[in-house]
């Protein structure tokens, strides 16, 4: 990251605040914007750092899920300046979680503090109807507010097919708010960053290969995030590996996810 982030700018907030002012003195805010392993990568007001959990905040841990995840808010300690340590994650509010195989008990959290999750569908093929209705559920069981996407508007030929679509999704997404997007063209991406206005956080949810990571790049005006260089016959591949956040110019930041497969989100083999 070349320029410096206000933190506010990407949803730092009174409440967050009061939540720092409860913790000691010398610990500065930051928030988690990629994961490693074992370590994450944070944004500050300075800029980014490395960090990994303290020893105490990883013995506490009940599960995974009570260690930093992208998008959490986290007190840090930077006293000693070649590695900063995360002191504790602040309280989440609306985050994505999913249980790690093979062990019921184990949370991860996929997006911590999203305000809006983006159902990513592609114009190129009939959308999946079933597929968005568990899309809208995780939306709205994260506490998110869900704006269904219908991108590569521009692949649409005959206006005819497109209304069919149209009430298709409607059918299903009782009055959720709808934006036809296009990366090549630039259409509907004014109306996504209209739901991102006062500085919130979205995800972008969809399948491998619909063009989330495109999106990013319309909304950044520069390519930031690595798209698919062939289309179409890619199928199985993830462009996408891991999960980002990236802060927008003007405010507001949007978490890059890879397609379903890699989330294994409902294990049904997507
Ligand atoms: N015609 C057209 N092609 C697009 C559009 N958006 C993306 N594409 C193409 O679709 C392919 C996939 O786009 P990506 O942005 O990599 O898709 P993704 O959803 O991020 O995929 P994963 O990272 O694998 O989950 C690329 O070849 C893009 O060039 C669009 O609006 N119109
Ligand atoms: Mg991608």
């Amino acid at each position: 990251m070349s320029t410096l982030v206000h933190l506010h700018d990407i949803g730092w907030d009174e409440d967050r605040d009061r939540e720092l002012a409860s913790l000691p003195r010398h610990l500065i805010p930051g928030r988690v914007v990629a994961e490693h392993r074992g370590a994450s990568t944070i944004l500050t007001s300075k800029g980014e750092l490395w960090a990994e959990p303290t020893g105490r905040l990883r013995h506490e841990a009940k599960s995974r899920a009570d260690l930093p995840s992208i998008g959490d808010w986290v007190a840090l300690d930077e006293r000693d300046h070649a590695q900063a340590s995360i002191h504790s994650v602040l309280p989440r509010r609306a985050h994505f979680s999913r249980n790690i195989a093979g062990k019921a008990t184990d949370e991860q959290v996929l997006a911590a503090n999203v305000d809006v999750s983006f159902l990513v569908a592609s114009l190129e093929l009939d959308v999946n109807l079933r597929r968005l209705e568990r899309y809208l559920t995780l939306a709205w069981s994260g506490g998110t507010d869900p704006v269904i996407v219908l991108a590569k508007s521009d692949l649409t030929g005959d206006p005819e097919d497109l209304v069919y679509e149209l009430q298709r999704v409607e059918s299903i997404a009782l009055g959720v708010p709808l934006v036809l997007t296009s990366s090549i063209t630039g259409a509907g991406v004014d109306d996504l960053r209209d739901h991102l206005v006062g500085n919130r956080t979205g995800v972008f949810l969809g399948s491998s290969g619909v063009g989330k990571s495109s999106l990013i790049n319309t909304l950044l005006g520069r390519n930031s995030q690595e798209v698919r260089s062939v289309r179409a016959d890619g199928k199985g591949r993830h462009t996408t590996t891991l999960r980002e956040l990236i802060p927008l110019p003007g405010g507001g930041a949007m978490i890059d996810t890879p397609g379903l497969r890699g989330l294994k989100l409902w294990g049904d083999g997507e």
